[in-house]
């Protein structure tokens, strides 16, 4: 997918070098790693959520300014795993450390580093890549515990550069762009200056409905849930027709994604229309389906059809 960049900011500087680099988008789950990759890059291309394990692939995007081109890649909140999903979440969000120029670390403004954490301080350190910090959420908390922060992960690993931004507020997140580029290699661009996602509109239509799931449904259900695109189909007059099927593991969360008199299915389709209809600017024609897969989070099978695969 392309998004617009105005000429001017294309005009080079003849003074420096164009920088290009990968960069990797990791932290623990629900830090808002995939909200920060939205405002960086200036489009809505991830899913988000306060449901922890929102992202479940690796999922690419491209910034591109007169000074450089950054190719973030967002990865899964590591977390740990307990189905066969889960496992390849974290392999995912691990394997992309390894593949890119530099690790943007997200992380909350507290002071406790967990288990889960260290965890991935350690993958972090022994990739050897330089790191920077974003402290994000900083709208939350004083300053104060945001230089506590810092103290605390400058304690336990290498960084580069850190800085305080919030992802929600889009504080700080010129800052954070100027503090990447710095640090990425001369290159030429890597991708075309229009670019901004190699995910197709259909792959982000799916990913819009399950947000939608996850976000007017409770408890255990949207964990379940995967969300597979049976047809995308554009009439002459323009309208596009879309069916998708929900996927569910159990009969039980077939009747609340249904809800009652199909009130919950009627919303995640409204919710979802129309933020699909803003992304690939037509009109649309949305028709979901509720189907149970048992244990489709178990099955290899399953999950290679779902499209997590080891493409990523
Ligand atoms: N107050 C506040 N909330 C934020 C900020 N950034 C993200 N959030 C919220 O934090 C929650 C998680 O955001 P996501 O972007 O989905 O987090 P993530 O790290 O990508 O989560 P996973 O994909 O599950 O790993 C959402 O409810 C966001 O709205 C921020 O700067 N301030
Ligand atoms: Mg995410």
């Amino acid at each position: 997918m392309t998004g617009g960049l105005s000429e001017s900011k294309l005009a080079r500087s003849a003074r420096e070098a164009f920088r290009c680099g990968f960069v990797a988008i990791v932290g623990r789950t629900n830090v808002g790693k995939s909200t920060l990759m939205n405002h960086l890059v200036g489009m809505k291309i991830a899913i988000t959520s306060n449901k922890p394990q929102t992202t479940r692939r690796r999922l690419t995007t491209v910034f591109t300014n007169d000074r450089g081109q950054i190719v973030f890649v967002d990865t899964p909140g590591i977390h740990l795993p307990h189905n066969r999903l889960s496992e390849y979440m974290d392999n995912v969000a691990y394997k992309s450390v390894s593949d890119v120029d530099l690790i943007l670390f997200v992380v909350e403004p507290v002071t406790y580093i967990g288990k889960g954490e260290q965890q991935i301080i350690e993958k972090i350190r022994s990739s050897g890549k330089p790191v920077i910090l974003a402290v994000n959420k900083c709208d939350t908390v004083e300053k104060e515990s945001i230089e506590k922060a810092f103290e605390a992960y400058g304690r336990v690993l290498d960084i580069a550069d850190a800085l305080a931004v919030s992802a929600l507020k889009g504080i700080n997140i010129d800052a954070l762009t100027d503090a990447i580029i710095r640090r990425l290699p001369e290159s030429p661009m890597l991708y075309d200056e229009d670019t901004v996602t190699d995910e197709t509109e259909r792959d982000i239509t799916a990913e819009i409905i399950r947000e939608k799931a996850l976000r007017l449904l409770k408890d255990e259900v949207p964990h379940g849930i995967a969300v597979s695109i049976v047809s995308f189909k554009e009439r002459a007059d323009g309208l596009v027709d879309i069916e998708a099927d929900i996927i569910c593991e159990k009969d039980s969360h077939k009747g609340i994604i249904i809800g009652k008199g199909g009130s919950m299915l009627k919303k995640i389709g409204s919710d979802s229309r129309k933020d699909i209809e803003e992304l690939i600017e037509a009109h649309v024609n949305l028709k979901l389906f509720v189907k149970v897969r048992r244990d489709w989070r178990q099955n290899a099978m399953m999950l290679k059809d779902l499209g997590y695969t080891d493409r990523d």
